[in-house]
């Protein structure tokens, strides 16, 4: 791994950027692309910003107008490619351009992030990549503005939960706290990032948490919603990814996890705790993420899928045990 100086230095010498992030972006990541589109941008560098799938509808933040949308035929041709808050794996229908970039950048927090690339930087402890990406500016003696603060702060928020994830440091409050005073919207990032939920998707929501499954006195919990689901509520599945989050307030929960069917046999499995490292489960479904919040996707019939993910986490969390039997 190299040091943020090393990629600073990098930044600093080379020209003609596109940064990238992951499927289906989230918060933190586009903060994070949009922080070092802008900061790049202002030390007078070409740089442009790629997103495989669409953005969250909701965002109003300045500049999201800037990601370019590109899918499978997407070559970076003589640009330097940054890949911020995933491995250049996880970017789409991108990746195939992403890894045949001449040169590669990787920067990410999360936990198996081995990181790929001339220069890597994967910090697991950082509470999002918007925060690396702000001590990055802030190497590069980048001079902050209301749009970079938005970007950082919007992704901070979004990764942790508005402040309220184990992942809330005194120095990600003391980093929030500065980028607020780039005069920023606190309530109106919120309610974005929390509170703009469709119509539809509170009635899914309703439907969804009417057939809330528990196991183990409900020490597990789960929903599972099938793509005819989400079909009936007219909502876009790629967006209900904080169903999840409606599942692990269950007041007796450990593992909580939502199993969604995003389109035919293709499951997006999001995984939650508040204590339990659920990101092993996450990898033995062939995903990964944090020890806290983590996912996979995984391909075949749903109810199969919905009995065998739950079955293997009860097991899990009976015995801390996953053995291979199931994959
Ligand atoms: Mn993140």
């Amino acid at each position: 791994m190299n040091s943020l100086k090393e990629i600073a230095g990098f930044l600093q010498e080379e020209d003609n950027f596109i940064v990238v992030g992951h499927e289906g972006p989230d918060p933190d990541s586009l903060g994070s692309m949009l922080g070092l589109y802008f900061g790049l941008t202002k030390l007078g560098k070409r740089c442009r910003v790629v997103s495989a799938d669409p953005l969250p509808p909701y965002l109003t933040w300045p500049g999201l107008e800037r990601v370019e949308h590109w899918g499978a035929e997407f070559d970076p041709g003589e640009s330097i490619v940054i890949v911020v808050d995933c491995e250049p794996q996880r970017t789409g229908a991108i990746a195939p351009g992403v890894l045949q970039a001449k040169s590669l950048v990787n920067i990410d927090h999360h936990q198996r992030g081995r990181g790929v690339g001339q220069l890597v930087y994967v910090e697991p402890q950082e509470a999002a990549t918007s925060v690396i990406v702000y001590r990055l500016l802030k190497e590069l003696r980048v001079p902050f503005d209301r749009e970079i603060a938005t970007a950082l702060y919007g992704g901070i928020v979004g990764d942790t939960g508005g402040f309220r994830h184990a992942n809330t440091s005194s120095e990600v409050l003391r980093i929030a706290g500065e980028l607020l005073e780039y005069g920023l919207d606190p309530a109106k990032i919120a309610r974005e990032i929390f509170s703009m939920q469709p119509l539809g998707f509170l009635q899914l929501l309703g439907f969804a948490l009417s057939n809330l499954q528990t196991a183990q006195n409900g020490r597990l919990v789960w929903m599972a919603v099938s793509y005819e689901d989400f079909r009936r509520f007219d909502v876009d599945p790629e967006f209900t990814d904080h169903l999840v989050s409606y599942a692990r307030s269950l007041d007796s929960a450990e593992i909580a996890l939502v199993l969604r069917e995003v389109s035919p046999g293709l499951v997006r499995l999001g995984l939650r705790s508040n204590a339990v490292d659920v990101a092993r489960l996450a990898r033995h479904f062939g995903g990964g993420g944090h020890k806290l919040a983590s996912g996979a996707t995984i391909q075949g019939d749903f109810q199969q899928i919905v009995a065998q993910v739950t079955s293997t986490a009860e097991r899990y969390l009976v015995t801390g045990e996953i053995n291979g039997r199931d994959h």
